[in-house]
C-alpha cells in the first residue's frame, strides 16, 4: 500500500502527499465513519488509487497528538502568531493558546506581529510583558518598533525552528499569519484580509487548513480564531500548563496544591514577591475557574443525585 500524509482536507476529498511529493486525491473508506473516526490533516495515512483524483484512504496511522483548533494531527511546533495591534496584543489571549499548546506538549514559539504600527509606550509596555515570557522559558520574536522585517530576515529569524517538523500556525484573526507565510514564501500566494477598524479584528479570510512545505518543515497556516475551549483539560492539569506556575509550585505544603485557598502555597508567595508575574497567575486562576464551571460533558453534574 501507499503512504503519505494529509495535507489538506476540503469537502470530503482528502489530498495526500506523498514522500515523493506527489499529491493524490481521495476519499475515506466507510469504515471510518461507522467507527466515527476522522482522518485530520497531518495524519500519516495509507491509501490506494486508479488515478492521481481518485483514490482511497485505506488506514490512519497511531497520533502522536491530536490539536482541537486548528484541526491538525501530529504537531510539533505552535507558532502563535500575536498582533501588537489591530487586533491589540494581549497577555490574557496568548495565555489562552499556550495553554492550548501545553495541554498536549507542544511546543509554542511566539511571533509578535505589526510592531510597525504600535506608539513608543505601547511597545514599552509590551515589551515588558514580552519579558516575563522570556524568563519563563518561551521563545518569542519580537521585531524592532517601526521595522518591518524583510522576507530574508524572517527567514533567518525562524531559523531551524521549523526543520523536519510539523508546525501550524495559529492566532486571531487578523493578526497577519498569512502575511509572515507569503513573506517567506511569495509563491504560496495565500489571501490576505484587511482588519476591521471599527470592530478591530479581521475577517476571517483564511477558511481551510493547508500544510505547505516551509523552512524545511511543514507549516499549516489555519484560519484566525479567539474563542479557546478548554474542554479536555482538568484543573489537576492545569498547573503544567504554566511552567513557571508548575516549577514554583514543586515547593508548595500540599503536593496536589493548586495555588488558589491552599495555606503556605509558595506559587501565592511568588506572586506576592513577584517571581510569578502577577498577570499569568490572574490568568491561570481565570481559566481554573472556567474549567470548574464547565458543565460535565459525561457522567453526573456536581451535585446530583
Ligand atoms: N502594518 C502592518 N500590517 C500587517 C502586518 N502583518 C499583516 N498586516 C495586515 O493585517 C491584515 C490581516 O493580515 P492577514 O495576513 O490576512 O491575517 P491572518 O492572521 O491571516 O487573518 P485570518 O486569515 O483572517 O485568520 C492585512 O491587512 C495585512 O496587510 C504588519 O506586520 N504590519
Ligand atoms: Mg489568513
Ligand atoms: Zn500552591
Amino acid at each position: 500500500m501507499n503512504k503519505g500524509r494529509i495535507v489538506k482536507a476540503l469537502s470530503g476529498f482528502y489530498y495526500i502527499k506523498t514522500d515523493e511529493g506527489e499529491i493524490f486525491q481521495t476519499r475515506p473508506r466507510g469504515i471510518f465513519r461507522k467507527r466515527k473516526e476522522s482522518p485530520l490533516v497531518g495524519d500519516k495515512v495509507a491509501f490506494t488509487y486508479e488515478t492521481k483524483e481518485e483514490g482511497t484512504l485505506e488506514e490512519i496511522f497511531p497520533r502522536k497528538n491530536e490539536l482541537k483548533r486548528p484541526s491538525v494531527a501530529n504537531v510539533d511546533i505552535g507558532f502563535v502568531i500575536m498582533s501588537a495591534k489591530d487586533p491589540d496584543f494581549s497577555t490574557s489571549l496568548l495565555d489562552r493558546y499556550l495553554v492550548s499548546l501545553e495541554q498536549y506538549a507542544i511546543t509554542p514559539i511566539i511571533y509578535v506581529t505589526k510592531t510597525d504600527i504600535v506608539t513608543d509606550e505601547e511597545y514599552t509596555e509590551m515589551k515588558n510583558k514580552i519579558k516575563v515570557y522570556e524568563a519563563i522559558g518561551y521563545t518569542i520574536i519580537l521585531p524592532e518598533r517601526g521595522e518591518i522585517l524583510s522576507s530574508e530576515e524572517i527567514i533567518e529569524t525562524f531559523g531551524k525552528l521549523a526543520d523536519q517538523r510539523l508546525g501550524v500556525f495559529l492566532g486571531q484573526s487578523g493578526a497577519g499569519k498569512s502575511t509572515l507565510l507569503n513573506k517567506i514564501n511569495p509563491d504560496l500566494q495565500l489571501k490576505i484580509g484587511e482588519t476591521s477598524k471599527s470592530l478591530g479584528r479581521g475577517r476571517h479570510t483564511t477558511r481551510h487548513v493547508e500544510l505547505v512545505e516551509l523552512l524545511g518543515g511543514l507549516i499549516a497556516d489555519t484560519p484566525g480564531f479567539s474563542a479557546i475551549q478548554f474542554e479536555e483539560l482538568t484543573i489537576q492539569e492545569l498547573p503544567e500548563c504554566f511552567p513557571e506556575i508548575w516549577e514554583t509550585g514543586k515547593d508548595c505544603r500540599f503536593s496536589g496544591c493548586l495555588h488558589n485557598n491552599e495555606p503556605n502555597c509558595a506559587v501565592k508567595e511568588a506572586v506576592e514577591n513577584g517571581t510569578v508575574a502577577e498577570f499569568r497567575y490572574d490568568n491561570y486562576l481565570s481559566i481554573m475557574k472556567e474549567i470548574e464551571n464547565r458543565k460535565p460533558k459525561y457522567g453526573k453534574k456536581k451535585g446530583d443525585k
